[in-house]
């Protein structure tokens, strides 16, 4: 038979993060899931977490008869208390008592209880335990794996991330913009491009908002998108989601120097402002987290060719680096740096470039990409001439090649992954620890 509850009237008067010794002895009413139980017999201590933090309510039995004229009295049967199990929902009502020794310094000896939702099954790991090995068996119960105040920290932390960035690029001018997702080509390249139903025609999902950003910086100069991007990657990797978060923006009148400068910009801005306010998060998750020093250190590929070459590396010029080679520079080049000056082969058609160069960079941190972005072609006959050469049908991309006879400013952009910008912040090995549920070649469910 179940014993849950309704909660009725009662509503929430505190959350855990407010109580403090100056509510000794008063009534709070607190709602939460159960972190953990400690049962002593006639005494059993309950871990409370809300979303904020957590507080100790001390169940006592002997004190659970009332319906009497003292309102003091408690009036939990105690085999309600007994029968609790951690992740339970529950809410209290009870009174605040100073205690030293309780975890924050207060504990609530309640006078009521509701369980809103008896839990049937226990996850196998706790809300404190920092790492559980098993990702799939963490994936499959995603949701309850983010009660683990691990996860919490790093889901805590995206939030203030975003909120960073968007406050950042406000401050710049920029204005965010959405664009459509279900599109007719490719932006990025053939190969990724997940196809999908389209009434009576084959669609895509958007691999970037690449040309859709460029086109609004006609009217709207300076523009940023924090959006989904797909990819159809087909390999397992520790850093590639076929769904993922890119923060992208375009700039009016700008050259890839200048971009690089506002991403160096939009990055220390971001991580001061998470060292700052997100104090709680970053000591669970990475308490060693600094500022970056600027400018961050640009090499060139030539550079790094060379680098790679004089130790022992065989690669050409022209050879897109692998990641054996990125690797290798990681633990050579540590941090943030970028990566400039690319051959013109191995970028897409849209960057510009003086036929061999192209006005190309990547931002990397040690051996992971987290950015990249250009200088773009904004003459339309040199656009036409790279998606030839690209080996790309110039028809496909009509609706955006007309664009151009209307004036189109020179520009330039970047895309950041926001996932991958987020394994540097928190320190992550496996780049579905930044999102909820990773999409990725062995994942569609949840
Ligand atoms: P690019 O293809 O390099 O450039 O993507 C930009 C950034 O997006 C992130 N990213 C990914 N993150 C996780 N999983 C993936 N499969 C994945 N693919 C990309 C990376 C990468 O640096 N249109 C250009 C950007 C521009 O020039 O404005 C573009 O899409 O962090």
């Amino acid at each position: 038979m179940s014993i849950d509850d309704e909660i009725g009237e009662w509503r929430r008067t505190h959350y855990t993060s407010q109580l403090d010794s100056r509510l000794d002895n008063e009534h709070v009413t607190l709602m939460g899931y159960i972190a953990s139980i400690r049962d002593h017999g006639n005494i059993v201590f309950v871990m409370l977490a809300d979303k904020d933090g957590e507080v100790q309510l001390v169940f006592k039995r002997g004190k659970e008869v009332s319906n009497n004229s003292n309102s003091e009295s408690i009036s939990i049967p105690f085999f309600k208390v007994k029968s609790l199990k951690e992740h339970s929902c529950i809410a209290v009502k009870g009174k605040v008592k100073v205690s030293p020794n309780a975890p924050r310094g207060v504990e609530v000896v309640p006078e009521e209880l509701k369980v809103l939702s008896l839990a049937r099954s226990i996850p196998p790991f706790s809300v404190y335990s920092r790492t559980f090995p098993n990702l799939d068996l963490r994936l499959n119960l995603r949701a309850i794996d983010l009660r683990r105040y691990y996860m919490r920290a790093i889901f805590r932390i995206r939030h203030k991330v975003l909120k960073a960035i968007r406050e950042f690029l406000d401050k710049e001018g920029f204005i965010e913009v959405n664009t459509p997702k279900i599109i007719s080509t490719a932006s990025e390249g053939g190969a990724s491009l997940f196809p999908v139903f389209y009434f009576d025609r084959e669609a895509f999902l958007a691999q970037s908002p690449q040309l859709y950003k460029e086109q609004l910086v006609t009217a709207f100069e300076k523009v940023f998108e924090i959006a989904p991007i797909f990819r159809a990657e087909p390999s397992r990797t520790n850093r590639h989601l076929a769904e993922a978060i890119s923060v992208d923006i375009e700039e009016a009148f700008a050259d890839y120097k200048d971009v690089m400068n506002l991403l160096e910009r939009m990055i220390t801005y971001t991580i001061e402002y998470i060292v700052k306010n997100a104090n709680d998060e970053l000591r669970i998750v990475n308490p060693m987290l600094t500022i970056p020093k600027t400018p961050f250190p640009r090499y060139t590929y030539d550079e790094l060719i060379d680098m790679l070459r004089k130790n022992g590396y065989s690669i050409e010029w022209g050879d897109d680096l692998s990641s054996e080679h990125l690797t290798f520079l990681g633990r050579v080049i540590n941090g943030y740096y970028f990566i400039v000056d690319w051959p013109s082969s191995i970028r897409p058609f849209y960057t510009k470039n003086n036929g061999k160069i192209a006005e190309a960079f990547d931002l990397m941190y040690n051996d992971l990409e987290i950015s990249s972005g250009s200088s773009r072609i904004n003459k339309k006959e040199e656009l036409i001439e790279r998606l030839k050469i690209q080996g790309l049908r110039v028809e496909s991309f009509e609706y955006h090649l007309k664009v151009f006879d209307y004036g189109m400013p020179p520009h330039a952009g970047f895309g950041l992954g926001l996932e991958r910008f987020l394994m540097t912040i928190a320190k992550l090995d496996n780049i579905r620890d930044a999102t909820f549920y990773p999409r990725d070649i062995d994942r569609l469910i949840p």
